[in-house]
């Protein structure tokens, strides 16, 4: 059994990005076949992302905010008790109206380090290159 607590992480499994920090409780070198991240999101920004490589399941459980589907340009409500799944590797954009604390699993797990390319994916990593 693996057991990992929040305040416990070491920083090769915190990744701070402009607009979030993502703690990365469950890795693929976790042999769990998923990624597990506590994210925060920071109030009143805008994200654009497009996982291509990767399916995400969002759960949010504190804040609030929307995600436009770039496609259909549906605005979809986000708060606590939400999850939004992008089944179809969905082209959408984040606003968080408020600090937005977030619950993430992908399917294939990231390895580690992985920030969102040009594109607004994450790259399909082998492994997270430390030794
Ligand atoms: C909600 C979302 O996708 N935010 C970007 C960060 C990502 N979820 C992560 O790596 O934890």
């Amino acid at each position: 059994m693996i057991i990992r607590r929040l305040d416990e992480l070491g920083a090769d499994r915190q990744v701070d990005a402009t607009n979030w920090t993502s703690r990365r409780l469950l890795l693929k070198g976790d042999g769990m076949g998923f990624s597990l991240h506590d994210t925060v999101i920071r109030a009143g920004t805008t994200t654009e992302m497009h996982y291509a490589n990767h399916l995400e399941a969002v759960y949010c459980i504190e804040g609030s905010g929307t995600v436009t589907l770039k496609g259909s340009g549906e605005v979809i409500p986000i708060e606590a008790g939400t999850v939004y799944a992008l089944d179809q590797h969905d082209e959408h954009v984040l606003r968080a109206s408020t600090r937005m604390r977030m619950v993430c699993v992908f399917n294939p797990p990231l390895v580690g380090p992985e920030v969102h390319d040009a594109t607004g994916a994450y790259p399909l990593l082998e492994s997270s290159g430390a030794s």
